[in-house]
């Protein structure tokens, strides 16, 4: 109890030394899961604010910690599984680029695609590896929950999902993260944030194929998305655990790629807020 104690204290006085980096809802730190295992980061952030990138520098700084990158090459060659007599893969389709080309066709498709791959990542077994060792860390690249209280929620809102389509989702995102909640855990979120603008600097420079209309003021209302659910605690949210995962914010407007300094300020960031977690 003591011990309990003192870590709250510890908690608190963090949060208030730095209210734009601190964990929100710290005092519940322990986010989605108060059993053992793996403690289970989620980086989330604008498409294209530097996740990835943030990701590897995670993965140099904590070789030992293990990494999901999202499963977007799944989304960008949908394949239909071979049968018994031929063991090839056919090749059905890039969801991503027919989303981008016709959102109002393919966006509860590419839901439907975007949640299973999220989902069969998110419940993979932790490796023998992380069970054994004291302190181990599995990290996530967006989760289940951006997925409904990121996109989803904009496709609906900008009218590329309709009335049913977006009732029909609701009912079994519910229902399916109620089913596997206890293995869905999560300690906490990284939000990694930067202006629309910067998003949108940086997706030119990466130049995806699929994303080469994405206008500005997509990347504004995923934007807003983000901030509503992180910052301005606005969003909706239907899971009760979910509210109390502790958020550490991150702003990396500033190029952080290639400056060893910004990258060693953002790693100590993450130490700090990762020892109260
Ligand atoms: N990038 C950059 N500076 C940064 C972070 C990222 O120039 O501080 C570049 C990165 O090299 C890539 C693009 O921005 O070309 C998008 O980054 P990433 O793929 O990591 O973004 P994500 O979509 O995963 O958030
Ligand atoms: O790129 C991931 C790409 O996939 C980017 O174009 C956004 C898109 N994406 C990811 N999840 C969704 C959902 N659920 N709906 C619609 N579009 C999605 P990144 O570089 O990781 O931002
Ligand atoms: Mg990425």
């Amino acid at each position: 109890m003591a011990a309990g104690r003192f870590l709250l204290r510890r908690l608190r006085a963090s949060f208030r030394s730095q209210p734009r980096n601190a964990l929100v809802d710290a005092p519940r730190a322990r986010g989605m899961h108060d059993g053992g295992g793996p403690r289970r980061l989620c980086i989330e952030g604008n498409i294209a604010v530097g996740k990835s990138t943030f990701v590897k520098l995670l993965t140099k700084t904590h070789p030992e910690w293990q990494v999901a990158t999202e499963p977007i090459a799944t989304w960008q060659n949908v394949q239909a599984a071979g049968t018994q007599k031929d063991s090839t893969s056919r090749r059905l389709g890039n969801l991503l680029d027919m989303m981008y080309q016709e959102p109002a066709r393919w966006s509860y498709t590419f839901q439907t695609l975007s949640f299973m791959s999220r989902l069969k990542v998110q419940l993979e077994p932790t490796p023998g590896r992380l069970l054994q060792a004291d302190t181990s860390v599995r990290v996530f690249e967006r989760s289940v929950y951006s997925d409904r209280y990121i996109f989803a929620k904009n496709l609906f809102e900008n009218g590329s999902l309709s009335d049913v389509e977006w009732h029909i989702y609701q009912d079994w995102h519910s229902f399916l993260l109620q089913e596997f909640e206890d293995r869905l855990l999560l300690h906490g979120f990284i939000y990694l944030q930067a202006s629309p603008q910067v998003c949108m600097e940086r997706l030119c420079q990466r130049g995806r194929e699929e994303e080469k209309g994405i206008e500005l003021a997509y990347l504004k209302q995923l934007h807003g998305q983000h901030e509503d659910w992180f910052i301005n605690k606005t969003t909706k949210l239907h899971f009760e655990a979910l509210r109390h995962v502790p958020v550490l914010v991150l702003n990396i407007s500033e190029d952080f790629s290639e400056n060893a300094a910004k990258q060693e300020e953002l790693m100590g960031q993450v130490s700090r807020a990762w020892l109260l977690l």
